[in-house]
């Protein structure tokens, strides 16, 4: 018996015979034609076949994407054996011509247990990142750097000191910066970390610094490597710029042994449209973890940029969920694997964009303890300044911890106070 990761396409169409369709998928992305070959050659070439596991029809008026038009989701196992034991084969495979031919998107996944065995998933991951922290009993808060480009190491050292003086757990850089002139990785990275050292010694805590390695996919594994020889102790990388598997290389190698933040810049070319692209499970959620993702980013549904809840909350479970025999793997029926069940790190999930202190109850409520308070405006933009915005955040996941509303908080902390009359606490 042959074992299949399974690919569930969302098709919408008012009028095709979805069967035929998914008979269509299963056969030209496989074998290519079927019913023309004859019988010792369909013998041959079985074990290469797609499978159509199921269609379900909906002649729906209450269609996810608020048209009233009729959908199908339709499952189709494809074989291994027709495909290498990585991703970048495996999404040409089910979604590569798949994903230009109409109204198709990519909702799900699921992988064979051989397949899933080369991959480790994070090498932290939410209890790694939080053993390297010394914090195991709230919600950790990140901080964004802002206003980074153009700045030299002295402006960006006291951007840092600002922030770590705050309390947070987490400083990223900004996505959109590079290697550069006036702040070069290894420079950028020892004057941070000698302000971590500093502010450590006022605050008394630990903090991680991801420092972004995008640049030249030749030089990623030399550049987090000289980053880490300089000191720094996460990375901050930008996923879709590159593939998954690329990932998945940097979170194999040895010698990067620090946390994996996963940036999800360009995921919106990808997920948004119910009618194109892929889940935003998938991307950001499965294989981001699959991949090695410890830290996983992504839109939150209070923002400036927002997702809706549902999605949030499918990233969400596909990141920390422990049922991963039901969610991640496809055994498919009779086959026989000497596997053990697979077992992978969760990542931490990081809703972020536009994410100020009135929204941490929010956060809370939806994503429970385990979950990374992230936010670039919503600290610099402070009243107060950077260090205090740092302090109301902490103060707001304080009130949540102890079941306190945050109006009646801030009356005793005053950069709580000052945050929410800057943007108000949502309702
Ligand atoms: C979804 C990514 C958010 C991000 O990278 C970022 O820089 C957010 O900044 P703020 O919090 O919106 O200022």
């Amino acid at each position: 018996m042959s074992s299949y990761c399974v690919a569930t396409y969302r098709c919408y169409d008012d009028k095709a015979d979805f069967h035929k369709k998914a008979q269509s998928i299963a056969v030209g992305l496989t074998v290519g034609s079927w019913t023309e070959l004859p019988a010792a050659k369909q013998k041959e070439m079985e074990k290469h076949l797609g499978q159509v596991l199921s269609v379900q029809v909906t002649e729906a008026s209450d269609a996810p994407d608020g048209s009233g038009g009729r959908y199908a989701d339709i499952r189709i196992a494809y074989p291994d054996i027709n495909f290498s034991a990585d991703v970048p084969a495996l999404l040409v495979t089910v979604f590569g011509k798949l994903s230009m031919d109409g109204r198709i998107k990519l909702i799900d996944l699921q992988f064979s247990p051989s397949f899933l065995s080369g991959f480790g998933g994070p090498k932290f991951g939410v209890a790694g990142v939080r053993e390297l922290l010394g914090v195991h009993d709230r919600p950790l808060l990140m901080s964004i750097f802002k206003s980074v480009v153009g700045h030299d190491l002295e402006e960006l050292s006291h951007q840092f000191y600002g922030q770590a003086a705050g309390g947070v757990d987490l400083i990223k850089d900004d996505e959109i910066l590079f290697e550069n002139p006036l702040t070069p990785i290894e420079k950028r990275v020892e004057a941070c970390m000698a302000a971590a050292g500093r502010a450590q010694a006022v605050t008394g805590q630990k903090l991680l610094y991801a420092v972004n390695v995008t640049g030249p996919a030749s030089k990623l594994a030399d550049q987090a490597k000289k980053a880490i020889a300089a000191g720094a102790n996460a990375i901050l990388f930008n996923v879709l710029a590159y593939g998954f598997d690329t990932l998945r290389e940097l979170s194999a190698d040895p010698d990067i042994n620090v946390p994996i933040a996963a940036h999800p810049a360009l995921a919106g070319a990808l997920y948004p449209s119910p009618h194109y692209g892929i889940s935003a499970s998938v991307l950001l959620g499965k294989l981001m973890r699959l991949c090695g993702a410890d830290l996983v980013l992504f839109p939150s549904p209070y923002g400036s940029v927002v997702m809706p809840k549902e999605e949030n909350m499918a990233i969400r479970h596909a990141l920390v969920t422990d049922k991963l025999d039901e969610d991640y793997v496809y055994r498919a029926p009779g086959s026989v694997d000497n596997l053990p069940s697979l077992l992978l790190r969760s990542s931490f999930p990081v809703p972020s964009a536009g994410i100020h202190p009135g929204l941490v109850p929010w956060i809370i409520r939806d994503f429970g303890t385990e979950v990374v308070v992230n936010a670039g405006g919503g600290i610099h933009g402070h009243p107060l300044g950077t260090a205090a915005g740092g302090q109301a955040f902490r103060q707001a996941i304080e009130a949540v911890m102890n079941g306190v509303a945050l109006a009646d908080y801030a009356e005793s902390h005053p950069e709580l106070d000052a945050a929410i009359e800057r943007w108000g606490a949502k309702q």
